[in-house]
């Protein structure tokens, strides 16, 4: 595990043990060899964080609430996972997590590696478009993937990560619905609540590693969003009320993504097309794809198995769309 979470910080916090738990000024800065002013320096620290701590006074200091955040000490605890989030970095802030896992993956990282952050600079969309990430409103983290499987095949993961992530969604936030949009989008009432982004290094044979880099909309609300999104995009919190623990949807998607990965890895699409299909938000409707080598239109029929996209031309022939850009006509 490694984190730039403030060592300062971690070590006050860890005087207290667990929430509820009372302790006076003086005690912290026995035990740490630091002066009361340094205690009450780290308590700032900390609540900024969103740790709940109460002053009491001579009394001291009550540790009401842990972070929501996606902190190492918030996530580990709850995660059920073999691999996947085990190796787990945070960063308070940084360009974009894909760019830290890719590092990491050149200096031969497991797979299962998992790099989150509370808010980044320069969060990476697909064809160098950006991904909002402020602090706290969001969920952004990137996954290492290092599966023994031909290049071709890996055209269908963002699919059953988008399955993950919409099921997880869904488990979290009692009477949400999520759809999942080919290629790669999660949508609540029709609007974006998490992009993923597949980047895959390989030969012609052989994927060396995947990074999948997953953002989710959480506690933004609508004024958070800036003007460019207010129509398309939407959060846990508009769609549904729902105040969510990042940490705790972290470790659940963890889950979700490692069972779906290990079932895909093996055995590919086929056992999520009917999961799939029942979640599609482009089934039946009429779209148009925009594709590096230009547009096409037709009515969306569903996914084949490798992933490509089955649109229905006017003539009635299936065109299969292996990437681009669906919009609804
Ligand atoms: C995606 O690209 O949807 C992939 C987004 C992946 C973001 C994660 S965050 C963690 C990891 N680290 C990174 O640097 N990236 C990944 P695309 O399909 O190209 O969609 C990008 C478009 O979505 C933008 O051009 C905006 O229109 C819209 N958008 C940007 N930020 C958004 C947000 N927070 N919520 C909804 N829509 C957004």
């Amino acid at each position: 595990m490694s984190n730039d979470f403030p060592a300062a910080a971690a070590r006050v916090l860890a005087c207290f043990g667990g929430v509820g738990a009372t302790l006076s000024g003086a005690r912290i800065s026995a035990e740490l060899h630091v002066s009361r002013t340094a205690v009450w320096k780290q308590i700032r620290v900390l609540r900024a964080m969103g740790y709940g701590i109460e002053a009491l006074g001579r009394r001291g200091y009550r540790l009401t609430a842990t972070a929501a955040a996606p902190l190492p000490t918030e996530v580990l605890p709850r995660l059920r996972t073999t691999t996947f989030g085990r190796r787990l970095h945070y960063r308070a802030r940084t360009a974009s997590t894909n760019l830290d896992l890719e590092r990491l993956a050149a200096a031969g990282a497991p797979e299962g590696t998992v790099v989150v952050a509370e808010t980044q600079s320069a969060g990476r969309g697909r064809l160098e478009r950006g991904w909002f990430s402020p602090p706290g409103g969001g969920l952004y983290f990137s996954l290492l993937l290092r599966p023994a499987i031909e290049p071709t095949r890996a055209t269908s993961l963002p699919l059953i990560l988008g399955l993950a992530v919409a099921e997880t969604l869904e488990r979290c936030a009692p009477g949400l619905r999520a759809d999942v949009k080919w290629p790669n989008d999660i949508l609540v009432d029709g609007r974006k609540i998490c992009g993923i982004l597949c980047a895959l290094q390989a030969e012609t044979d052989l994927i060396h590693h995947i990074v999948a880099g997953i953002g989710i909309n959480v506690g933004l609300t609508r004024r958070d969003l800036p003007a460019a999104l207010r129509r398309t995009a939407t959060s846990l919190r508009i769609a549904a009320a729902a105040e969510v623990n990042r940490a705790a949807l972290l470790a659940d998607l963890l889950l979700a993504l490692e069972q779906k990965y290990l079932v895909w890895r093996d055995q590919g699409l086929t056992p999520f097309l009917p999961a799939l299909r029942a979640r599609d938000a482009l089934f039946g409707h009429e779209i148009e794809v925009e594709r590096a080598s230009g547009k096409v239109r037709g009515r969306a029929d569903g996914v084949e198995t490798d992933g490509a996209l089955r649109l229905r031309l006017a003539d009635g022939r299936i065109e299969l769309v292996c990437s681009g850009d669906a919009h609804l006509r």
